[in-house]
């Protein structure tokens, strides 16, 4: 009976684990953000953008500058250009994971 027991609460850790990581992954994966960069630099790898909505950062619309993961990306962009972009949480820095061109 204890073994059962203690196989049970296992299943149930488990779960719970799975859970935590479709969650993760359904947030990296969906929480695309819509901006315009407003500035450029190339220099440091950032880009000021007005976003709209963050949602998995919970941060309403704004003019910000972001640090890029790839700083080379920087360089991709020219202020005017509308972008759809990936934030993540990075220590207490917020990083652009993934940006692209909106079509
Ligand atoms: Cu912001």
């Amino acid at each position: 009976m204890k073994s059962i027991k203690f196989s049970f609460g296992y299943t149930l850790y488990g779960l719970a684990a799975t859970a935590v990581l479709l969650a993760t992954s359904y947030a990296q994966a969906g929480d695309m953000t819509n901006g315009v960069v407003k500035r450029v630099d190339t220099a440091n790898g950032k880009l000021t953008i007005k976003h709209e909505e963050i949602v998995n950062l919970d941060m309403p619309g704004m003019t910000m500058v972001f640090d890029l993961k790839d700083k080379t990306a920087a360089g991709r962009f020219v202020p005017g250009d509308a972008v759809k972009f990936s934030v993540e949480l990075e220590g207490n820095t917020m990083v652009i994971t993934q940006i692209e061109a909106s079509k």
